[in-house]
């Protein structure tokens, strides 16, 4: 992803923040983003009411005090509007330094929350009115450690009369691009998170003393990576990239039978709670893939494992294997529907009405859904370069929107997976991502399966 833009000046003024100084200060926040000066003490008035002019209703800022010593102190303030009472939501005091830049989080969010000028005890932006001997009022910042911000900040009090406080200057904060600064999902990007998952899914036990085995039906046009899906969730457990032969994308329309994977727990260990069911892709047309009525008797169970589907030849009573009675361990107990992020806003009013209808049939019929956006990768470069971008990112965002209204439920029930496609190996990001949409399906499993008591 391309750095940040450096710019921290406005058209005529130069900010004190020099290119290693800003540099280490992007480091702190977890997307990419840009600076643009708003305010500068020198230039606009050692003032708290010409920097309280220049803040707008809501955005994230920068405010640095730059001191003698060479070092500078500052605060940023996220996603708020404090003009009109509301109180910014994050925020975080930092020390700065051409060589670094570390951060200091509040450790109390709820007393933190008093307006730009005091953070707690630990940093307070003042004017002395007390000690007015002089004609210019001097510009107070005062410093140190205290219960809500544990800044190591020895007690202190620098101004701009004596020269200990040579500047102060404001920020504005802006995404860049495509990536915003902070998460609408969080998730912790992490090996530990990884591992915390995968144990979750391996010890993992369906809701339901007759059933070892959650069946969750894999529906979606051709293409959208529902073969790759289970070949991913293979890898991931297997800790390589599987290769399983499953019906591929554009494989001819006969080859494609009803096919139960058991995801294993590792190489030669165990089945995990989780059978994913790959059928014929649905089509974007009449004359081509699974019918309604074809899925239905998938969802019922009534299809035999292997039943090749004949797009114009519906299944019925009469076809070889019809289970007449099937049991709970023969019904699917899951729906995932799989769009391509790239094609989300161009699928066919065909494919749209179908997904609808079998929506509709799977919740008559108590199954819940989610629908399992692929492809994530193709429509964002940062989401490209690493999945951790995932929720950050605007396009992806969007993308989700489309595919909840395409199908017809809430963006809560919408994920975004990266399936692995020309990968040599595993990688931790793609596989919480993975492993998140795993853990959401046998969750929805489970709560349906808790309600029927089954
Ligand atoms: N970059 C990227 N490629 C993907 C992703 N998911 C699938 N692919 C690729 O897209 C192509 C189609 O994927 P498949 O898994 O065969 O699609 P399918 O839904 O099983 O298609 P049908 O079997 O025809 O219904 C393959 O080349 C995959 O490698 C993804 O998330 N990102
Ligand atoms: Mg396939």
């Amino acid at each position: 992803m391309e750095r940040a833009d450096m710019a921290s000046t406005t058209s005529s003024i130069v900010s004190k923040l020099n290119l290693e100084m800003e540099r280490q200060l992007l480091q702190l926040f977890p997307g990419p983003v840009r600076l643009h000066l708003l305010f500068q003490a020198s230039t606009h008035g050692f003032s708290l009411h010409n920097l309280q002019g220049k803040f707008d209703n809501t955005g994230q800022f920068v405010i640095i005090v730059y001191l003698k010593r060479g070092e500078a102190r500052g605060a940023y303030l996220g996603r708020g509007n404090w003009i009109y009472g509301n109180k910014f939501q994050k925020w975080f005091l930092f020390n700065l330094t051409s060589k670094q830049a570390t951060s200091i989080p509040s450790e109390s969010e709820a007393e933190a929350d008093q307006g730009p000028w005091e953070y707690g005890n630990a940093m307070i932006l003042r004017e002395e009115h007390m000690n007015r001997t002089f004609f210019d009022v001097p510009f107070c910042v005062d410093f140190s450690s205290d219960e809500m911000y544990n800044t190591g900040w020895a007690e202190e009090s620098v101004n701009n009369r004596d020269g200990s406080l040579t500047e102060v200057e404001m920020f504005r904060v802006q995404d860049v691009g495509d990536v915003l600064l902070y998460p609408w999902r969080e998730m912790v990007w992490k090996e530990s998170t990884r591992e915390d998952l995968r144990e979750n899914f391996v010890s993992h036990k369906v809701m339901s003393d007759s059933l070892n085995s959650a069946r969750v039906l894999l529906l979606g046009p051709a293409g959208t990576g529902k073969s790759s899906f289970i070949n991913s969730i293979r890898s991931v457990m297997l800790k390589r990239i599987t290769h399983m032969s499953v019906s591929g994308a554009g494989a001819p329309d006969h080859l494609k039978k009803l096919k139960s994977i058991s995801i294993q727990a590792e190489i030669g260990g165990p089945a995990t709670s989780l059978t994913l069911c790959d059928v014929m892709a649905l089509g974007e047309d009449e004359a081509t893939g699974l019918s309604v009525s074809d899925a239905r008797a998938v969802i019922k169970g009534h299809v035999p494992e292997g039943y090749k589907f004949q797009p114009g030849t519906p299944f019925s009573s009469q076809s070889i294997g019809y289970r007449a009675e099937p049991g709970i361990k023969d019904k699917i107990h899951g729906g995932l529907f799989f769009l391509d992020a790239r094609k989300v806003t161009t699928y066919s009013d065909y494919l749209q009405e179908r997904m609808r209808i079998l929506q509709a049939e799977l919740h008559y019929l108590d199954v819940p859904q989610i629908v399992l956006l692929t492809h994530v990768d193709q429509v964002c470069h940062a989401v490209q370069e690493d999945v951790k971008y995932v929720y950050t990112s605007r396009t992806v965002k969007d993308k989700m929107q489309k595919a909840a209204e395409f199908v017809g439920i809430p963006v809560s029930f919408v994920l975004p997976v990266r399936n692995y496609a020309s990968e040599l190996s595993t990688n931790c990001n793609t596989d919480i991502l993975l492993l998140s949409a795993v853990h959401s399906i046998l969750q929805a499993v489970d709560d349906t399966l808790d309600d029927q008591g089954v």
